[in-house]
């Protein structure tokens, strides 16, 4: 199934244009500011959010999963859902594959496929946390961080194989990502497992072409409840460091205990240039991989405010990786996934509507509350109709989520590809 530009450009007519007197509307309000509202309208466009290729089904709990009917049994299924995401919101041109749950039987027809839907292969997911059916070795007890050399070994092959798949695609990036840990004290010697997993990770990183970028994602725990070796963004920074300059931390939101200031984190890595890039999603408890800004939207703004005022002053640290990390449980994938990017987009315009200028003078002044109300003046303007007009300009639809049902693309694959197929991934 395909969406043509036509077929969404009939659609965009029918529906209601009034946000176009709303960016006229904001362009007189902001514009005496000094903030160029066509300027964000055109940031906001060329902002590429990538898809998960573990995110396209149903996704499910130890408690149990709803499938959802027409998930993708296939890359190709995958990589074309990718597509529809793209063809409505004109903002996923990029896809995360997970090896080896997205092994690519034929590289140059899934790079065909591809680039038919405008969708290049963005950071590639190496998988050290689950055995795969004849494995050699077990990552039971660890992987990078095994006490077992062999196992140590198996997994540095296992992230040197996903390298060389991410290179036939045009990838450019790898995201590594251990449940390493212990779930009982005296399970583990600390120093020993970190030694270990700095060790490996060199040597991860001496395998890479010298064009690309490793991601160290951190999480505090789950699958292994006592400790995690790559626990929080400390340790990420450091391992980073350790292994090389294109080597940079990976924060996923989902990944911090109850009211971590993420925003400081970010902060602080751009300040040290290794902030790498990003997992979107949200989270009430754990690592829920809910929808982006789903339960927490002031904090993803927040987070934006930062990476803004980074990008603009922080020259050492690289453009970020933007990702989306989510399971769908109840939700249809791809409205989700629909409504994980409108979260971002908006969190984003709602930072470039800052008043960067006036908020430092506010700060040197140590007036906290102006300081307050020229972040909370952005952060409560109405920006939806800056992601229409950047989505039209794209050839996108202007309401994604209202064409998706229009469309009905969910019938649609359901025709397509019948009720029980089940996809791989989370
Ligand atoms: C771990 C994680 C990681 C992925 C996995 C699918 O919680 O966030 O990024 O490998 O989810
Ligand atoms: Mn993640």
């Amino acid at each position: 199934m395909k969406l043509s530009k036509n077929e969404i450009a009939d659609f965009n007519k029918s529906c209601n244009q009034d946000y176009k007197h709303e960016n006229d509307f904001l362009r007189s309000k902001f514009t005496k500011k000094g903030i160029d509202i066509d300027a964000i309208i055109k940031k906001v466009a060329d902002f590429q959010v990538a898809i998960p290729s573990w995110a396209l089904g149903a996704g499910g709990t130890r408690f149990g999963r709803f499938s959802y009917g027409g998930e993708p049994a296939t890359l190709e299924q995958k990589l074309n859902d990718v597509g529809l995401i793209h063809a409505l919101t004109k903002s996923a041109g990029t896809v995360s594959l997970h090896i080896p749950w997205d092994i690519p039987e034929d590289i140059n027809a899934i790079k065909e496929i591809a680039a038919n839907h405008g969708i290049v292969f963005d950071a590639m997911n190496s998988n050290t946390f689950q055995d795969q059916p004849n494995a050699e070795e077990t990552y039971k007890y660890g992987s990078l961080n095994s006490t077992d050399k062999r196992a140590r070994e198996y997994a540095v092959e296992h992230n040197k194989e996903v390298i060389r798949i991410g290179k036939a695609l045009g990838s450019k990036s790898l995201t590594v990502w251990l449940a390493d840990g212990a779930s009982f004290p005296g399970q583990l010697n600390f120093q020993t497992a970190l030694k270990n997993t700095e060790d490996s990770l060199q040597q991860i990183y001496a395998a890479m072409p010298e064009d690309w970028k490793l991601f160290i994602e951190y999480k505090p725990y789950e699958p292994n409840f006592y400790s995690t070796t790559i626990q929080d963004w400390g340790t990420s920074f450091m391992l980073a460091n350790a292994c090389g300059e294109r080597a940079y931390t990976l924060v996923d939101l989902g990944h911090h205990l109850p009211n971590t200031n993420i925003e400081q984190i970010v902060a602080t890595l751009m300040h040290k240039g290794k902030l790498g890039g990003f997992h979107f999603n949200d989270s009430k408890y754990g690592d829920d991989d809910l929808t982006v800004g789903s339960i927490k939207p002031y904090a993803l703004f927040l987070i934006f405010n930062e990476l803004v005022y980074g990008m603009e002053n922080n020259p050492q640290n690289p453009y970020p990786a933007w990702m989306i990390d989510a399971s769908h449980n109840i939700k249809d994938p791809l409205e989700d996934l629909i409504q994980s990017l409108e979260a971002i987009l908006m969190a984003y315009a709602k930072a470039l509507l800052v008043d960067q200028k006036a908020l430092k003078t506010a700060q040197l002044e140590n007036d906290v509350v102006k300081c307050q109300e020229i972040l909370q003046d952005a952060y409560n303007t109405d920006v939806r109709s800056i992601l229409k007009a950047a989505r039209e300009q794209a050839g996108g639809a202007v309401d994604p989520l209202k064409a998706y049902r229009a469309f009905q693309v969910r019938q649609q694959l359901i025709d397509e590809r019948g009720l029980e197929v089940q996809a791989t991934g989370l």
